[in-house]
């Protein structure tokens, strides 16, 4: 929390100072109150007894007029500080907090933004968005408490400890006091240790609740599909069940609190005015020490509950603090370089692999093995092999979704960790294999590829993918609305308008992980047809399960296991190559391949 908390900017520090300030000036007024109220008491049954034994004068009477005169202004003047401190002080501190918060939210999101798929998968999404939100929230809520309680409540507990001790009167009304206070605090105590654990439980709970909620509505599709209603049911229900059991458990150990708080309060409070009257009794003009004595004992008692809120809040928006920390603390594993170098004008497009071998983070087994090869500019080289044989994890590695954990991969003759990301990025258009569109429109999504693309642009990058029917023939044009994830396109539909978005680029080197498999024959073969015809001439990288579509490749590489088995041209591998003879002899017929 602490950590956290020097991220605050350097007003906030300042007025973190002027809240100090202000909530010490509203406890002091606040304390001057039961003062004023003794003195003016205390004039008040002087002036009665003078009046009772007879020797009232005008004089006397006037001085103890103006003394519960001034008095009462001087308790009026105080409420009035107090009220505007404490208004101010509100204001402050979710100044400060929102503040905070809105700083926090930015860092762990443009932190988040540098991590690479594999933290970003350590943490899962879910998780890395209740992080960003709703934890950040808790983190504000305690800051908010901390500044407007925190300072007052100790304060005003140990002033007013000392200064119902200084109030004239005998001990045993101190007596109460001391009793009240171990009272306090042996509840305060209990509570700390029942209940505390319960919170800490409660929010890794909310976690789960979450997780099952979240987990069953995106995967509602396969749910019903296989009728698991009734199992994730389950499954919810004993969350839930838990959930609301220590809930249940906690609300009811904090509503004895109430009580038990109430009773020591208004016990004090009796006690106080039945010693009191003994007192006054023998002595009236302590009639005003013992009403003064009785506020200050309730401002005491009600700092201790706020003590008590405190001790409960605090930790669970130290959960929350530790939650978000986990998040900053991460080191993200891919960075820009410390002196990126630059690359040159004239070689443009050119892709080489060296001796490539690549294993996830979370496992030490290769998913790539030993991979070379090497692309000029303007070439097609495609990539097939069974699913799960790496052909996504080799072209992760072009644009940096990872890096190699053994041997180099070239761009323009540049390795790819010595770019500056977003040039290395620039130069490549990527196409993943799961086509994913942003809400927004046809216009906004295009934008992605290239932020200021002219209308003529994008009509053009549209026609080249295939995407014209539907969207230019559509009456909405571009401005035709996309739901969230692409939801209201079709497969097909989904891949064209990623390749569009990538032809709209104009990069030195295009991706396409497996972008064709949910186009029909006819339109897979007029889409590479138009990049044939493209005149700035980019270099192709197509990763595809279809002999047809990468037939026509300059280079194909044929990869197994993470390893290339076969690497040539069409006409050489159905000679050479058995794993590739294998997926042509089960797509082609025998008179396609006898072409060959
Ligand atoms: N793998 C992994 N961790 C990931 C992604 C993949 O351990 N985050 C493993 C699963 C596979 C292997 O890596 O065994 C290769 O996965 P690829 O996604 O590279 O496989 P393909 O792209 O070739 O398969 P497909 O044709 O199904 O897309
Ligand atoms: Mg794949």
């Amino acid at each position: 929390m602490i950590k956290l908390l020097k991220r605050m900017d350097k007003l906030s520090y300042l007025l973190i100072i002027v809240v100090i300030g202000l909530v010490i000036l509203q406890v002091y007024s606040d304390l001057e109150l039961p003062t004023r109220l003794t003195n003016i008491l205390t004039n008040a049954s002087l002036a009665e007894a003078a009046k009772a034994q007879g020797f009232l004068t005008d004089e006397l009477k006037t001085t103890y007029q103006n003394a519960i005169l001034r008095n009462g202004l001087e308790m009026f003047g105080f409420a009035g500080i107090s009220l505007v401190s404490s208004i101010v002080v509100c204001f402050l501190a979710a100044r400060i907090a929102a503040k905070f918060s809105y700083n926090l939210r930015e860092e762990v999101y443009t932190h988040i933004q540098k991590f690479s798929i594999s933290e970003i998968d350590k943490f899962s999404t879910a998780s890395l968005i209740t992080r960003t939100t709703n934890d950040i929230t808790q983190v504000q809520m305690v800051v908010i408490m901390t500044l407007r309680m925190a300072i007052a409540a100790p304060t005003m507990a140990i002033l007013g400890i000392i200064k119902a001790g200084r109030i004239e009167s005998t001990a045993n009304l101190s007596l109460i006091v001391v009793i009240a206070v171990i009272a306090l605090v042996t509840l305060v105590i209990s509570i700390f240790l029942i209940v505390l654990p319960k919170f800490k439980k409660i929010q890794e709970l909310t976690d789960r609740l979450n997780l099952v909620t979240r987990e069953n509505l995106t995967g509602i599709r396969v749910v019903r599909a296989n009728c698991a209603q009734e199992y994730q049911e389950k499954k919810f229900d004993e969350v839930n069940r838990t959930v609301s059991k220590t809930h249940i458990f906690v609300n009811r150990m904090l509503n004895l609190m109430n009580p038990g708080m109430m009773l020591i309060m208004n016990g004090t409070s009796l006690a106080i005015l039945w010693v009191g009257a003994y007192i006054i009794n023998e002595k009236p003009e302590f009639l005003g020490s013992v009403f003064g004595f009785q506020q200050i004992t309730m401002m005491i008692v009600i700092a201790f509950m706020q003590l008590i809120m405190i001790f409960i809040m605090v930790p669970r928006g130290l959960v929350s603090a530790r939650r978000v920390r986990e998040v900053l603390d991460v080191k993200p594993s891919l960075s820009n370089p410390a002196n990126p170098v630059s690359p040159t004008e004239e070689i443009k497009g050119t892709v080489e692999y060296e001796d490539v071998s690549f294993s996830y983070p979370n496992s030490n087994e290769n998913v790539l093995d030993h991979i070379s090869f090497k692309v000029k500019q303007g070439d097609t080289v495609a990539i097939i092999g069974s699913t799960g044989s790496g052909k996504t994890s080799l072209i992760n590695l072009l644009p940096r979704f990872f890096d190699v954990t053994e041997g180099k991969v070239l761009v323009d003759g540049i390795n790819v960790k010595d770019y500056d990301m977003a040039i290395l990025r620039e130069k490549i258009a990527f196409i993943a294999q799961k086509a994913l569109l942003f809400k927004g429109t046809v216009r906004s999504n295009l934008a992605y590829g290239k932020e200021n693309a002219t209308e003529a642009e994008m009509k053009e990058a549209l026609k080249l993918s295939m995407a014209e029917d539907f969207i230019l023939n559509h009456p909405d044009g571009l401005d035709q609305g996309v739901a969230q994830g692409g939801s209201n396109f079709s497969g097909g539909q989904k891949q064209r308008l990623s390749i569009a978005r990538a032809l709209i680029k104009k990069p030195e080197i295009i991706v396409f992980d497996d972008s064709f498999s949910a186009l029909d024959f006819k339109t897979d073969k007029i889409l590479r047809d138009n990049l044939k015809k493209l005149e700035y001439n980019p270099t192709k990288i197509i990763v595809a399960q279809r002999i047809g579509t990468i037939m026509d490749a300059d280079l194909i590489l044929v990869l197994e296991k993470g390893k290339i088995v076969g690497a040539g041209t069409h006409k050489e591998l159905i000679h050479n190559c058995e794993v590739y003879q294998e997926i042509a002899y089960s797509q082609l017929s025998k008179e396609e391949i006898d072409n060959a």
